[in-house]
């Protein structure tokens, strides 16, 4: 393994987010990409009208932007992608696979773009060179040689709307609709659980709702490092006083303090804005619990109002008019008791009930929310209890209020709305049977969970990744990596290397594609692409920087190159017309989704992007009882395991240095851990209860109970505010602690922020 970049360090962070650190932290990574200073005027286009969409978070994008509409971090995923370093044929003729897999991620990706279509050679162990006819040829020919539900074709959530509807379309039109994509690791819970709920598998609001809210609650998002942008909004919510509530184990820097690094006299006077009024530090899988303790407080206020004639605490007319089962849920928290929601939030009643007080002054309550929630066993249910609370007092379809998901990838929720999905129910099959004349398959596809035991148990026969690095972000990373060998054919679209890439099948590519910043001429001309951000708002984006290699391909180019050779010929689909004016594809977006994507191609410019619409946030419910529906939780511990003696929970998070399963360094400057990833954050307690010295070395092992054993050595004990009995790591370094079967009841989204584990000194 080669070097970290420094020596660890661990010292407490004293700076808000933002401000000087976050320009120093740029000001290190442009160099090191080595980016030509003539790219760094792209800085300026991103997020801009007729500028591109950023490459790193999906969160919203404003029609009045600033100057540099972009943060730290997305001036990073900028700097990843402009970087001038590169990994061509010669590098692979210096590395065997075997080799590069004692490379860290870091390493991998760091050495720069991929500039060639390379095959594997099973005989040197290398990948090499190869043209690009000859390897569409060779995968479509596979496919062809197989059942077709033994393929899969995963999605990052990366690829445009145009890349996305012809990646579902290829897969439907082949016969399978095994589409799994990162939205299965990140808020599936959010889509079964909002669409369950309100009838809508997306959040309600949007920017100006920012502007409206007297509270924004926060659970499990950590703003600071993953949608940077979003602080703009909030900071000016709190000047203008809006009290902002956060449930979170860790004390995360950006949603305490804030200084706008665009904003002179802030960075001059060190002036800077306190994000957070109230700070819940609840345990790991407490927020079912945190939840129900502020509901029951509500209850009760509003039952003793209705006894002493005061004003009701709930808003009655509403739930009258637009809830169903509303009693069933009031008795239940009713009757819960407080020494359990104490003992599952973590929490003392007290500060519930502080957390309770500012939901009632409020009129107007967004809740933000992300992977703190998501990411449990239970949790749907957690995503069910948001909405519960909101549903309490008519906070969803009013000004200011509403279930506010914070989506991960920069499309993720876009590839959802085109078709990208395994569930029948969410795709359009009637408009494809009458646009393509063909019979969609009808019989659900693998999401991720089923991929990764159909590869283990080799029923899974082929795997086609359009961007991602999915055997790194999965869990059970370990037996993946054992069993991709047994893929017939292994097929990875992509800009830089990583370690999906160093396990090959029997027939293996690696196919570098443009990225989205990149100009990118077909045969029409210029083309230009477009997002889905958090809110439901589609932007376009182009492209303008000279491609990292003129050998790369687009998206589309490779996706309409497949399908054009693996499928019969079809008169209603003509994909060398859609590759060669991609204007053609949103056409037939706007065919097949003619409410959504009216006047597609004329509105993907509107400044702040066009909305494609929400029923709920219009309060028309499309759940099956024609309203908002209660949920009842079953229990107020979203861990899905119960307490033992030596039993963690492990949390696995991200750093402010990284993308996903991209390290950009060794730098969580918030969190004041620098020059490595390996550490166990640990409150000092359980530390001196273990026996456990800082800077000591230990593993975790799971502790599942089902006879595997799982292993990660080698963490730094680090003492860390954290609460007693949790623990954090980091992602994707922990995955492989996680069982496959460790994940949230029905969204099978990995229950990676409660992880079972012990201590192994
Ligand atoms: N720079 C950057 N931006 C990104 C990404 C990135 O890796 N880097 N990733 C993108 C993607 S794909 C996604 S999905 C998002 C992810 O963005 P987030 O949703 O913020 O995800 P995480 O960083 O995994 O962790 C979220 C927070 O949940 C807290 N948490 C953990 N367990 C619990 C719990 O039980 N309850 C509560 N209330 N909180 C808990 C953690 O302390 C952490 O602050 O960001 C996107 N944006
Ligand atoms: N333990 C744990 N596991 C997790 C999570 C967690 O919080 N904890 N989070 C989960 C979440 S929320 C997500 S979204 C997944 C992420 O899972 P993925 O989306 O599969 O992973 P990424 O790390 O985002 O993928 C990075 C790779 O994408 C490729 N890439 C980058 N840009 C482009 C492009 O423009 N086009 C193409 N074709 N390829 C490109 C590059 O080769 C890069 O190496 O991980 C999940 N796994
Ligand atoms: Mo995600």
């Amino acid at each position: 393994m080669k070097q970290r970049d420094d020596k660890p360090r661990i010292e407490p962070f004293e700076g808000p987010a933002g401000g000087w650190g976050s320009v120093r932290s740029l000001a290190d990574i442009l160099p090191r990409e080595r980016v030509k200073p003539s790219a760094l005027a792209e800085l300026a286009r991103q997020n801009k009208p007729e500028g591109f969409a950023c490459v790193s978070c999906a969160w919203a994008k404003s029609a009045k932007p600033l100057t540099f509409e972009f943060c730290e971090e997305g001036g990073k995923a900028t700097a990843w992608e402009l970087t001038t370093l590169r990994t061509t044929p010669d590098f692979f003729r210096e590395h065997s696979l075997s080799d590069l897999r004692s490379w860290t991620d870091y390493e991998l990706e760091q050495h720069g773009r991929l500039t060639h279509p390379l095959r594997y050679d099973p005989a040197t162990d290398r990948y090499v060179a190869c043209d690009w006819d000859e390897a569409f040829d060779h995968i479509a020919a596979e496919l062809k040689a197989i059942e077709p539900k033994s393929a899969v074709f995963y999605a990052s959530g990366r690829a445009s709307l145009e890349t996305s509807y012809m990646w579902a379309l290829m897969a439907r039109m082949y016969g399978n609709q095994n589409l799994p994509d990162s939205s299965n690791m990140c808020h599936e819970s959010t889509s079964v659980g909002l669409k369950a709920a309100i009838g809508e598998p997306v959040g309600t609001t949007r920017l100006d709702d920012f502007e409206h809210a007297d509270a924004i609650f926060f659970f499990g998002q950590n703003v600071g490092s993953n949608a940077p942008r979003m602080l703009h909004p909030l900071r000016d919510a709190r000047k203008r006083g809006c009290e902002i509530v956060v449930f979170n184990p860790l004390r995360e820097r950006g949603l305490e303090r804030f200084t706008d690094p665009q904003n002179p006299r802030e960075m001059l006077m060190r002036d800077e804005t306190r994000i957070a009024t109230q700070y819940h530090q609840l345990r790991a899988g407490g927020d079912i619990a945190a939840m129900t303790g502020i509901a029951k407080l509500l209850v009760e206020w509003d039952d003793a109002a209705k006894a002493s004639g005061g004003e009701a605490v709930l808003d009655w007319p509403f739930l009258d008019q637009h809830c169903h089962d509303v009693e069933p849920f009031l008795d239940a928290v009713r009757a819960a008791d407080w020494d359990e929601i104490v003992h599952e939030s973590g929490l003392d009643k007290w500060a519930i009930e502080e957390a309770a007080k500012v939901y009632a002054r409020s009129k107007a309550v967004m809740v933000v929310y992300g992977m703190g929630l998501t990411q449990h066993v239970k949790g749907v249910d957690n995503v069910r209890m948001v909405v519960n609370l909101l549903l309490l007092r008519g906070n969803i379809g009013k000004p200011g209020a509403g279930p506010t998901p914070v989506r991960g990838h920069s499309n993720v929720q876009g590839q959802r709305t085109v078709g990208i999905t395994e569930k029948t129910e969410l795709a359009p099959v009637e408009k494809l049977k009458e646009l393509y004349g063909f019979d969609p398959p009808t019989e659900k596809g693998l999401d991720t969970v089923e991929t990764v035991k159909g590869i283990i148990d080799g029923s899974v026969k082929a795997f086609v990744g359009l961007g991602g690095n999915f055997l790194r972000a999965v869990a059970d990373t370990g037996p993946i990596e054992a069993a991709w060998h047994k893929l017939r054919l292994s097929v990875q679209i992509a800009t830089k290397l990583n370690r999906n890439h160093l396990f090959p099948g029997e027939v293996t590519y690696l196919l570098p594609c443009l990225g989205r910043i990149e100009r990118d001429v077909q045969a029409s001309g210029a083309q230009s692409v477009s997002v889905e951000d958090s809110t439901s708002c589609i932007h376009g984006s182009y492209g303008r920087v000279d491609p990292a290699s003129e050998h790369l391909k687009s998206e589309p180019y490779i996706v309409g190159a497949i399908a054009k050779r693996l499928l019969p010929p079809n008169p209603a689909v003509d994909w060398d017309a859609w590759v060669a004016d991609y204007s053609l594809v949103r056409d037939a977006i706007e065919r097949t989704y003619p409410e959504k994507f009216k006047n597609f191609n004329e509105r993907m410019w509107t400044p702040g992007g066009f909305w494609k619409g929400n029923k709920a946030a219009e309060r028309v419910w499309q759940t099956e009882s024609g309203k908002a529906e209660f949920f009842v939780p079953t229990t107020l511990n979203a861990a899905g395991f119960d307490d033992a003696e030596g039993r963690f929970r492990l949390m696995t998070l991200r750093s402010n240095d990284q993308f996903n399963t991209t390290v950009y360094g060794y730098h969580d400057r918030f969190r004041g851990i620098k020059g490595t990833r390996e550490v166990l954050m640990m409150n000092r307690e359980d530390m001196a209860a273990q026996g456990l010295a800082e800077g000591q070395r230990v593993a975790l092992s799971t502790d599942y109970g089902d006879g595997v054993e799982r292993r990660l050595d080698n963490l730094l004990v680090t003492p860390y505010d954290i609460p007693r009995g949790c623990l954090g790591a980091y992602y994707p370094e922990a995955n492989v602690l996680i069982p496959i079967d460790h994940h949230a009841e029905v969204s099978h989204v990995l229950a990676a922020k409660s992880v079972p584990v012990r201590i192994v000194a």
